[in-house]
């Protein structure tokens, strides 16, 4: 079991969550049959040709969760699921939900640095993921994170190259047999809703990413409020173009939200423009998130694409600093309103209201989505409260943000408080009608277009090279994806080193390629505070000023 790992709500709030209905006491699983059974023949999932119902969905999650079962996995395993946007994904993680086995939700771009570290983390049973995609043998490195873990993990293949020793996702789901007995065999075997439905991976700080682990109570609650706050109904047709494993497209409101209201689901692989533009006019897109990068892609796209885009009516924009002269030119350019978000896996979300004035909009990140969620900004030396409207690092607390990281008692101790409040990094102010707005950050992570990559990590890979003597990473400034990866070193006495080397090197090591360095510096000297870190205020000033 797994449960062992998390830091439970105290026992009192929990009490309080339930009354108030934020937790309800359902596990995820059981909703996928109350839509079934509400919109059974309505289109829950699309991806290009394939179209499933309500009731084909439940179906062949139901299939898939009871071979999950019968493949050995208990409920409380982890399984890794590596997936692009894909109908697959949906099922998978669904038939997780049913089977109370716990998906870790990767991204496509994870390599054997990370999908080794994470499997040995939650002592991964399975690993779900392509045969190959975009060229990348995901098979192959999925054999090869299996045989490196103690009890070794099964294999699951989506895809045509299904090799010996993988498993055939997509015939698992189809095993036939009576629907209806297998349901109440599910439903006899459901989770208990205080049970960790899935781990998302933060884009934290740390050598490698943590893991957040999410209770079926908690994030359906996350879910709820988001397709509350967001408006999704029947009528939503939601385009999911950001990699799925991440919170936001997921469930902020997402592909969940948008399940969880009867809406119709469209799963693309990428958000390029050409093909996103296409997708919206052919469904009828009503809804999408993007991070700000996307967003300006998509406006320079617009004009010319031959696209009608005038189905879209919200756009959900956030993940990295969007500044108002962008925000105030997303709505007009793409023909729809502009939603902002602020959120974070760790839990906290929050919205821009449908209905907000554009000087909000444009301006704030919104209101956390609960009354029930407690901000508290600080000073960040001091830890002490600042004064209201003063900028100050956000603390966090609220039914759907744990209190704690999954097995990792140390690093506890720095990221949440005593009192259970998560130290978020960013400086945001409160405005006075209580709108957010995000205005810096105090951890050491660089924002690529969204994707956060902990700078310590590079550190780590980069001090290995045998020409580094000392590493930093840090972030440049970038207008197309906002921030790019530079690596600072002082290299050993008489050596070289190129940036296709800094690059070569940390692939080799297996590190997903958007962490790759984009930039390398090399100094004399790093400059040091007076603890004797590099000091990288002084190197973005440096940096700055060479630009
Ligand atoms: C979302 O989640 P994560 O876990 O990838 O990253 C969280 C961090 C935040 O702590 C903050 O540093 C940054 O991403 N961030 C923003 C932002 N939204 C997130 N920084 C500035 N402006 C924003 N609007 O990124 C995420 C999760 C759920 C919904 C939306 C975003």
């Amino acid at each position: 079991m797994i449960d062992e790992g998390t830091v439970p709500w105290p026992e009192d709030l929990a009490y309080a969550y339930r009354t108030a209905d934020c937790w309800r006491g359902r596990p995820l699983g059981a909703y996928l049959w109350d839509w079934a059974d509400a919109w059974g023949d309505h289109v829950a999932v699309v991806d290009g040709d394939r179209r499933l119902t309500y009731r084909e969905l439940a179906v062949l999650s139901d299939g898939l969760a009871e071979q999950l079962i019968e493949h050995g996995l208990r409920r409380g395993d982890s399984v890794l699921v590596q997936l692009p946007n894909c109908w697959e994904f949906v099922v998978v993680t669904l038939a997780c939900f049913r089977a109370g086995v716990v998906p870790v939700m990767m991204l496509p771009q994870h390599r054997a640095h990370e999908l080794t570290a994470i499997a040995g983390h939650v002592e991964a049973r399975a690993l779900v993921v392509p045969d190959t995609w975009r060229g990348y043998d995901h098979q192959a490195l999925a054999h090869q994170v299996a045989a490196g873990l103690p009890d070794g993990a099964a294999v699951l293949v989506v895809g045509a190259d299904v090799r010996p020793h993988s498993v055939d996702v997509r015939s698992l789901m189809r095993c036939g047999g009576d629907v209806e007995a297998r349901r109440r065999r599910l439903d006899g075997l459901a989770p208990s809703a205080a049970d960790v439905a899935l781990f998302l991976l933060s884009g934290g700080t740390t050598a490698v990413p943590k893991v957040i682990a999410r209770t079926h109570d908690d994030y359906e609650y996350n879910i709820r409020r988001c397709a509350d706050v967001c408006r999704f109904s029947r009528q939503t047709v939601y385009l999911a173009v950001l990699p799925v494993g991440h919170n936001f497209p997921l469930a902020n409101p997402g592909v969940l939200g948008t399940l969880h209201r009867g809406g119709r689901v469209v799963m693309l692989p990428s958000p390029r423009p050409e093909q996103a533009f296409a997708a919206i006019e052919a469904e009828g897109v009503t809804a999408t998130s993007v991070v700000p990068a996307v967003a300006i892609r998509w406006m320079e796209a617009v004009d010319g694409s031959g696209r009608d885009l005038s189905s879209l009516r919200h756009i959900h924009v956030g993940g990295s600093m969007l500044s108002p002269e962008v925000a105030g030119a997303i709505g007009p350019a793409l023909g729809c309103e502009l939603q902002q978000v602020y959120g974070m896996a760790e839990g906290l979300v929050c919205y821009t209201p449908v209905d907000a004035p554009r000087s909000v909009a444009n301006t704030t990140q919104g209101r956390p989505l609960s009354p029930f969620d407690e901000l508290l900004v600080v000073h960040p030396m001091t830890g002490r409260p600042v004064p209201p409207g003063a900028v100050g690092e956000l603390l966090v607390r609220g039914p759907y943000t744990p209190r704690g990281y999954y097995r990792a008692p140390e690093q506890n101790a720095v990221s949440y408080t005593p009192d259970g409040w998560y130290r978020t990094g960013d400086l945001v102010r409160i405005t006075p009608r209580g709108n957010l707005v995000v205005c810096g950050r105090v951890k050491d992570v660089i924002n690529r277009a969204g994707e956060k990559i902990s700078a310590a990590e590079i550190e780590t890979l980069a001090q290995d090279i045998p020409d580094v003597a000392e590493a930093a990473a840090v972030s440049v400034p970038d207008a197309v994806v906002g921030e790019r990866v530079c690596l600072v070193v002082r290299l050993h006495p008489g050596r070289e080193l190129t940036l296709d080397r800094v690059a070569a090197a940390l692939t080799e090591r297996g590190l997903a390629t958007f962490k790759v360095p984009e930039r390398l510096v090399v100094l004399d000297d790093l400059p040091h505070t007076p603890l004797g870190k590099p000091d990288k205020k002084a190197l973005r000033l440096l940096l700055t000023r060479a630009a």
